[in-house]
């Protein structure tokens, strides 16, 4: 590995800190596990629409590993129907009310909508996953400034209602870059504090199978951005094209997918299936961080 790449890494902050504990990435990948409380999300949507399904759900999820919840209330899947901010709050903040009481792991809140982030982090969330990366909403910025929570900045080419309808780019990894440092720079500027930033590439936002392979496979590339990186490809899409699956069958794939992107350096890695998603993420940890030539190991 050159000098420049080893410096890029060792600048990447290993801890995240939040209202509700330290996330540690330090050696080891960070699982953040999925909790749609939506009708109509592409795998699990309408499986724990009900509050208190959901925090069975989020129990659960805690249970087999997850270092992180994240909550949402619409779903992002291609060409899904926006809900108003009142049916959101309606739908995540008994969830987040009732986890915070049930676990104590960090919750994150998965939207672009500041009202709704805001209300979320008072009932007790720590994080927010803008999949607009501070875009959608002007009054976002300030306010994970403001509250000093971590902050996830997603690349989606379009809108969820559009993003996959003929999806172009001239170099993927060169736009998502670009538009990362962009978005990091104006979280700054707003205030963010460097150590509460988190980069995700969005794979299936705005994506081809191509392009989605080429984010994945050349992952590492964004580390000299300086933030950790997050990855969520579960059972999404693409992994159904590959194997020709529905959701339900792309479990094995998905854990493919999570093993290629800590490989390729991610920090965090987005999953429904948390404890399958641990097990093999625990043996990628162990192959990316062996030391040495192998001689003293045990076999
Ligand atoms: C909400 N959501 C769905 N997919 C996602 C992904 O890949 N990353 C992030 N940050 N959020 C996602």
């Amino acid at each position: 590995m050159s000098l420049q790449k080893t410096q890029s890494l060792n600048r990447i902050p290993k801890r995240l800190v939040t209202r509700h504990g330290t996330v540690v990435m330090e050696r080891r990948t960070a699982l953040m596990g999925v909790l749609n409380v939506t009708p109509d999300s592409f795998y699990d949507g309408g499986r724990r629409f009900a509050p208190e399904q959901a925090i069975a759900g989020g129990v659960e999820l805690a249970a087999a590993g997850a270092d992180i919840i994240d909550i949402g209330g619409e779903s992002t899947r291609p060409g899904a129907r926006a809900v108003s901010e009142e049916e959101e709050l309606e739908r995540v903040l008994p969830v987040i009310r009732g986890l915070r009481q049930a676990v104590s792991i960090p919750i994150s809140i998965d939207t672009y909508k500041a009202n709704v982030a805001r209300e979320a982090l008072d009932a007790g969330a720590d994080i927010v996953n803008d999949i607009s990366a501070l875009r959608f909403d002007s009054a976002m910025a300030a306010l994970v400034a403001e509250e000093k929570v971590p902050v996830v900045l997603m690349h989606m080419q379009g809108t969820p209602r559009t993003m996959q309808m003929d999806p172009y780019y001239s170099d993927v990894l060169l736009e998502v870059k670009n538009f990362l440092a962009a978005q990091i720079r104006l979280a700054r500027e707003s205030g963010i504090a460097p150590e509460k930033i988190i980069i995700d590439p969005g794979i299936g936002f705005g994506k081809t199978l191509q392009h989605n392979l080429c984010l994945v496979n050349r992952l590492s590339e964004l580390s000299s951005l300086g933030h950790p990186l997050l990855v969520g490809a579960s059972r999404k899409a693409f992994i159904g094209k590959i194997l020709n699956v529905t959701p339900d069958e792309r479990m094995e794939g998905s854990l493919a997918a999570a093993v290629a992107a800590v490989l390729s350096g991610a920090a965090i890695i987005r999953a429904h299936d948390v404890k399958e998603t641990r097990r093999a993420v625990t043996v990628a940890d162990a192959i990316r961080y062996a030391v040495g030539d192998g001689a003293e190991s045990h076999g």
